[in-house]
């Protein structure tokens, strides 16, 4: 059983973020989401979710590829949420190339997915208000 995990914010969830989750899960059996808390986006990630966490986890819990979802309150967590939930494989999109190669000490594997061109949370606001739909 090949266990996988991802961290994001996952705010308006859409086909960017399902490409992700989907071809995380294909990369093993168990796909785990640490999905970005409230205070970590706003105190450490400096992003304004239009979702709560508890609407977020909700929409993301309900995503076919996802076994859990766990909650990211820090930088910090990663390498021991590897161990406690005896992860595999590291997954996240190539915007953040390199940034998280040090999990490798760790014991596992880590992939950076090529990221779904022109869809963002922001871009979607901004499509949004430019429509002046807002
Ligand atoms: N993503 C993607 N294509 C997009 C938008 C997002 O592949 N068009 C991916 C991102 O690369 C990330 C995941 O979807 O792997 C979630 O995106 P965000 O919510 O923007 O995640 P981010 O804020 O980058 O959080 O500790 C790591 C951070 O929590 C990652």
């Amino acid at each position: 059983m090949k266990r996988v995990i991802t961290y994001g914010t996952f705010d308006l969830l859409h086909y960017g973020h399902i490409n992700l989750l989907r071809r995380a899960k294909a990369l093993g059996d168990y796909l785990i989401v640490a999905l970005s808390t409230d205070d970590f986006n706003q105190n450490e990630k400096h992003k304004h979710t239009y979702f709560t966490y508890e609407q977020r986890k909700q929409l993301v819990e309900s995503v076919r590829y996802v076994d859990l979802v766990i909650p990211e309150r820090n930088w910090e967590q990663k390498a021991s949420d590897i161990h406690e939930y005896h992860i595999d494989i590291f997954v996240i999109g190539d915007d953040w190339k390199g940034k998280f190669d040090y999990l490798k000490n760790e014991g596992i594997e880590v992939v950076y997915l090529p990221r779904t061109p022109e869809i963002s949370s922001s871009q979607i606001k901004k499509d949004l208000f430019d429509s002046g739909n807002i």
